[in-house]
């Protein structure tokens, strides 16, 4: 038995594409199809902010906002619902009041789809989601190397006497084993730092940075290579913080930092990163409240869309990677 053709995105030569209601990118959900390569994820949950809450109502905003993806990815030459079957598994039933039982949660939903062969694209939710699911992808895979865009380091400790919030779910990730501390990179990094020691606690718990000023003074293709040489040949998961972005780009997020990415040159250096084998993303803190045009919502419904056509290339990405080397 061959396999069998994927179920992609809903006929809109119907019903129109902002008619209906709206799973991930118009696709078919999880209970409509045997099985799927890739399932997206809702993960409502922002009890772990500390600045501007409201990112438990980033799931759905980031599927209204996605409507207009495409079947065909021109500049990558990949069908991202096409290769693979790719499903909207809907939200995790995740409440607000206790922080335990929602990471629990939500590592449990994550691992019931890991444990199929299926690969998580989460849309979260603050920061704190991706401890759970960086722990379901490291039950499966082994140690991540892990690709991190945000302001923010997100290594720190404690606050409010909380081990377990939006600002510490790598320095968790790292002291758990879950994350290789050789091959750890963030990407965009410039806000808020009280002292110069939790620079050198970031180190520690195994990233180098590439900060947003870097975007100011170096090619894409310099920082790709960099990226690329640092993530290594293994595992990997990508995690992105929309506040990555400028606030001009993506002003509905919980804790905006100026002086960030644009979106074009988020989505360069994604499609640099070709060939990679991620095993595992999310998309978070996505705060619809203080979105403006819904410039926010679509910056990360495309963004996902292109962490779905990475994984769609698999290691077919590695011939567009030697072909771009020989020019
Ligand atoms: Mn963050």
């Amino acid at each position: 038995m061959g396999t069998p053709t994927p179920i992609g995105q809903r006929d809109d030569s119907e019903m129109p594409r902002y008619g209906g209601i709206a799973t991930y990118a118009l696709l078919p959900r999880l209970e409509d199809v045997t099985r799927a390569d890739v399932a997206v994820l809702g993960v409502p949950f922002d009890s772990g902010t500390s600045f501007r809450p409201g990112a438990r109502f980033g799931p759905a905003h980031i599927r209204e906002n996605s409507r207009q993806l495409h079947p065909y990815h021109q500049f990558l030459d990949v069908y991202p619902f096409g290769r693979q079957q790719v499903a909207d598994a809907g939200d995790v039933a995740v409440g607000p009041y206790d922080m335990e039982r929602a990471v629990a949660a939500i590592e449990r939903a994550a691992r019931s789809l890991v444990e199929q062969g299926t690969r998580v694209v989460a849309l979260g939710g603050d920061h704190t989601v991706a401890l759970p699911l960086m722990r379901a992808a490291a039950a499966a895979h082994g140690p991540l190397a892990v690709l991190h865009f945000d302001a923010h380091l997100d290594t720190w400790d404690t606050c409010h006497g909380a081990s377990v919030w939006h600002g510490s779910p790598f320095r968790r990730a790292a002291e758990e084993g879950i994350i290789d501390l050789n091959h750890c990179q963030h990407v965009g990094t410039r806000g808020g730092v009280y002292d110069a020691t939790e620079l050198v606690d970031d180190r520690k718990a195994g990233f180098e940075r590439i900060d947003a000023q870097d975007f100011q003074d170096r090619s894409i293709g310099d920082v790709v290579a960099q990226i690329r040489r640092r993530l290594g040949a293994g595992p990997v998961y990508v995690s992105v913080d929309i506040d990555v972005l400028d606030p001009a780009h993506a002003p509905a997020t919980g804790t905006p930092e100026v002086g960030g990415l644009t979106t074009r040159e988020l989505l360069a250096t994604l499609r640099g990163l070709a060939g990679l084998d991620i095993v595992g993303c999310d998309i978070v803190e996505v705060a619809p409240a203080y979105d403006h045009a819904d410039v926010t919502g679509l910056a990360a419904a495309h963004t996902a869309w292109e962490l779905i056509s990475l994984i769609a290339l698999g290691e077919d990405g590695s011939a567009i990677k030697a072909k771009a080397a020989e020019r």
